[in-house]
């Protein structure tokens, strides 16, 4: 699971698919019937069957049962085991009807047969079918994880991606921060202003971590209300501090007007965790260490970063 977008497919996007059959003759089949509305490429044996869809993860798979070396459900299982390719979906294309066979593929999770000899129309049909289902789970999927007001992550989401970032530096041995976030004087800022300005600033200021945010690691999500979490991996205790300056800076720098607050516009406090992962420490003390330093961040008078 990585960072995700709701815009993830803009209207002339063609749909991807990767077409796999050891006979030449089949994939001319195939080309001529999809070429036109989707962005074809094509693999000849297994092995490069998921190099492809590993570099270009494709809607879907036409995939061939038998084929020299790699079969297609060896293909299929394969695909299914890697969590960035799980999600493509396979149609295998069967040279003759066998429901042994057929039974076995929905076992490994494909969602389609097509027997040859291939019919164009038929075929045309499962396809678009299956693109349809695809793309309506695809955008389900990626609304669930997202934070309607702000866009930005949700809570949901924080929750699969935490751990897989936190693998990712016990492998790498390198330290993660978390920069815990929160909105000084946000109900004031509510109560005077009243609830929509308050939903348009929390917008700006979402907007406004985002973009300090610059390696494709990094990672913000809403964790409340008006507070915000940032994931840096692979960064240690003096970078996360200079980010979180940063992110202080920059939604100081909005100038959204706060007359109760000390400061007379929009401020925001951080406070920072870092931490060497491995499997002995865990990412929910890390938390509550950030959110310690938050408090602190505000004891201290707000607008500021502790860490
Ligand atoms: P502090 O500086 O100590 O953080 O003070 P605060 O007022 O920001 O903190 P408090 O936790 O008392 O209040 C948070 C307020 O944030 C309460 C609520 O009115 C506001 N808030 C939370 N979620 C939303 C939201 O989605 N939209 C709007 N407009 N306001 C929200
Ligand atoms: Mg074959
Ligand atoms: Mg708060
Ligand atoms: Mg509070
Ligand atoms: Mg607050």
């Amino acid at each position: 699971m990585d960072n995700i977008e709701l815009n993830q497919y803009p209207n002339d996007t063609k749909g991807k698919i990767v077409i796999v059959d050891d006979q030449p003759l089949n994939i001319k089949i195939l080309h001529q019937i999809f070429s036109e509305e989707y962005e074809l490429f094509m693999a000849t044996n297994g092995e490069q069957a998921i190099a492809i869809c590993q570099k270009v993860l494709p809607d879907l798979v036409l995939l061939d049962i038998e084929m020299p070396g790699m079969s297609g459900f060896d293909v299929c299982q394969h695909l299914k085991a890697d969590p960035e390719t799980a999600g493509i979906g396979i149609i295998f294309v069967t040279g003759h009807f066998d429901e042994v066979q057929e039974v076995k593929g929905f076992q490994l999770g494909a969602v389609d047969f097509i027997h040859k000899p291939i019919n164009p129309i038929i075929t045309a049909a499962r396809v678009k079918n299956q693109f349809t289902l695809k793309r309506q789970s695809d955008l389900l999927h990626s609304i669930a994880l997202l934070d309607s007001l702000t866009g930005v992550a949700n809570r949901r989401h924080l929750d699969q991606r935490l751990p897989e970032l936190w693998k990712q530096c016990c492998r790498s041995k390198l330290p993660l921060s978390i920069v815990m976030l929160d909105v000084d004087f946000f109900k004031r800022f509510n109560d005077r202003y009243g609830h929509q300005e308050g939903d348009h600033c929390l917008r700006l200021v979402a907007q406004t971590i985002n973009s300090v945010l610059r390696r494709p690691m990094d990672y913000i999500a809403r964790y409340g209300g008006e507070e915000f979490i940032c994931i840096l991996p692979e960064t240690p205790l003096s970078g996360a501090l200079q980010m979180a300056q940063r992110i202080v800076d920059a939604v100081r720098a909005l100038h959204i007007e706060h007359l109760d607050s000390c400061f007379k516009e929009i401020t925001i406090s951080a406070g920072i965790a870092s931490v060497q992962p491995t499997s002995d420490v865990t990412w929910f003390s890390l938390i509550e260490t950030a959110d310690q330093q938050l408090y602190h961040a505000k004891e201290n008078g707000r607008n500021q970063v502790f860490g």
